[in-house]
């Protein structure tokens, strides 16, 4: 069995474009980043991006300041077997809800600068920041 424990420390919403009256235009939920296993240079990170920005919203490009490298990636079966796939641009119309989960869509941390155990990620439209989110690694328990 795996138990996942998670704390986020913060989190919180840049605003967008069109913020209009206070409403939290990009939301995140459900965030969790995995602990690198062993001698490796990757993390993934998992959550949940809604837009009541009043728009559409283009993802293109996620970047953090604890990692040098951050991609967004999906997992397509292809004759029965699991490949990761760069999405370069992810767009989620207003109203709606984009799911990153294991098997799915997800976010690749790679090559970690120093040793980050609370990691920040920064979700931009080109140069627009849209969303910040900061949260502990989890743990994974077998
Ligand atoms: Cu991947």
């Amino acid at each position: 069995m795996i138990r996942y424990l998670l704390m986020i420390l913060s989190l919180f919403a840049a605003v967008a474009a069109c913020d209009s009256g206070g409403r939290t235009p990009v939301v995140a939920t459900n965030v969790v980043i995995t602990a690198p296993a062993p001698g490796m240079p990757v993390a993934a990170g998992y959550l949940e991006i809604s837009n009541h920005s009043g728009t559409a919203i283009r993802i293109t490009r996620v970047s953090s300041p604890d990692y040098e490298s951050v991609e967004m990636h999906e997992t397509v079966v292809e004759e029965d077997v699991a490949r990761m796939r760069a999405i370069p641009l992810l767009e989620i119309e207003d109203g709606g809800t984009v799911v990153f989960e294991r098997g799915g869509k997800h976010l690749m941390l790679m090559r970690p600068i120093g040793t980050p155990d609370t990691v920040t990620l920064n979700f931009y439209s080109d140069e627009i920041l849209l969303l910040s989110v900061s949260a502990e690694f989890t743990t994974a328990v077998d």
